[in-house]
């Protein structure tokens, strides 16, 4: 009786959804923006407080699989997976309340199938069950970016999670509040620009001399690093991709006075994000706008799997560094940048008394 009753309530279901196709889907009628994405770390052009009504925002990225260089001291090599060929995959921006349309493709150049898992979206495994994509093929996602934050986004295909996730496949989605962001007494906060850091926990094999190995293909990388995974001791932290990614020439620059807001995101391992020389003026360090952020952090913490966001006013010029501040992890593994900051000193702020010289007599 059950089972029957159940048959009839399935039935009732599928006429209900048939009837529903033949009506218009309301979002379809929604205003429909393409946006181009653009490389980390630098973000797209958004705004942040926005009048626009609520919209669909289309987005497209293609899977690469390939070869890197993750330390080019030594040459190291990672058999990498990305989304749109960076690592992290590339920041998305909308407004709260907007609808994101993803195409996700996987080119048949590709061996592996992959997917993706929003973790602002609601349902479906964050997407990755209505999105498993073979080479070759394609699929469309929309879905409602209904909580504001910075989150996450990742591959998750069924039974090689883990892998495809430290080998590259993560990004960030960054919903804004549709007035913008705010400081804890409601005040506005806007920032000058964006950038956003995708630090990877990397686990290299080793051959039997100690040297790290490189392999033709991920495929055939599989095996041997599940077994430095499960040692959950990383070979390398890095950000964007590579040791150094974010010094010289890919240094981040702001100037005295503006403000810049730095997106962090980490899928899988917590770390601790700090400016040196500097702070985070308003911090939201797991990420969600609809919490007030905490004032004046040295430094934040970024739990593996979640993005969060630090504002900050430059006050002085200057290379600043921004780290991992578990000092291992940054300056021996690799979770480390720069940013050069032009402008005029404050010696207010800071001042040089006397420079270094021999110890004076008392
Ligand atoms: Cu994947």
């Amino acid at each position: 009786m059950k089972v029957f009753r159940l048959c009839m309530a399935a039935t009732a279901l599928a006429s209900v959804l048939a009837g529903g196709t033949a009506l218009a889907d309301p979002v379809d009628k929604l205003e429909h923006v393409k946006v181009e994405l653009v490389a980390p770390p630098l973000v797209h052009a958004h705004e942040q407080a926005t009048k626009a009504a609520p919209r669909v925002i289309q987005f497209r990225m293609v899977i690469e699989e390939k070869k890197v260089v993750i330390d080019e001291e030594n040459g190291t090599t990672l058999q990498a997976m990305t989304f749109n060929g960076s690592m992290p995959g590339p920041t998305m921006v909308v407004h709260e309340g907007d609808y994101v349309e993803l195409t996700l493709v996987n080119p048949d150049t590709n061996a592996l199938e992959h997917n993706i898992d929003f973790h602002a979206a609601t349902g479906a495994l964050g997407g990755a069950s209505l999105t498993i994509v073979k080479p070759g093929e394609e699929a469309v996602l929309r879905f409602k970016a209904d909580r504001s934050g910075v989150f996450i986004y990742h591959c998750a295909p069924e039974g090689m999670v883990p892998w495809h996730v430290v080998s590259g496949m993560s990004g960030t989605i960054m919903v804004l509040p549709r007035d913008g962001l705010k400081d804890a007494a409601g005040n506005a906060l806007h920032y000058d620009r964006a950038y956003t850091i995708g630090e990877f926990d990397l686990y290299i094999p080793k051959d039997e001399d100690g040297n790290y190995k490189e392999y033709d293909t991920a495929l055939e990388s599989y095996g041997d690093t599940v077994e430095v995974m499960r040692g959950l001791i990383p070979t390398h932290v890095v950000f964007n991709g590579k040791v150094g990614a974010l010094t010289g020439d890919g240094a981040m620059t702001a100037k005295v006075g503006e403000s810049v807001l730095f997106i962090h995101a980490s899928a899988n391992r917590d770390t601790r994000p700090h400016l040196i020389g500097g702070h985070g003026d308003w911090v939201w360090e797991t990420g969600k706008f609809a919490n007030a952020p905490e004032k004046d952090l040295e430094t934040w913490f970024i739990r593996g799997g979640s993005a969060g966001a630090a504002f900050y006013t430059f006050k002085q010029p200057g290379v600043y560094a921004y780290v991992n501040h578990n000092l291992i992890e940054a300056f021996e593994l690799g979770a480390a940048g720069h940013v050069k900051v032009d402008g005029k000193w404050n010696d207010d702020l800071m001042k040089q008394v006397a420079a270094p010289r021999p110890v004076t007599a008392k």
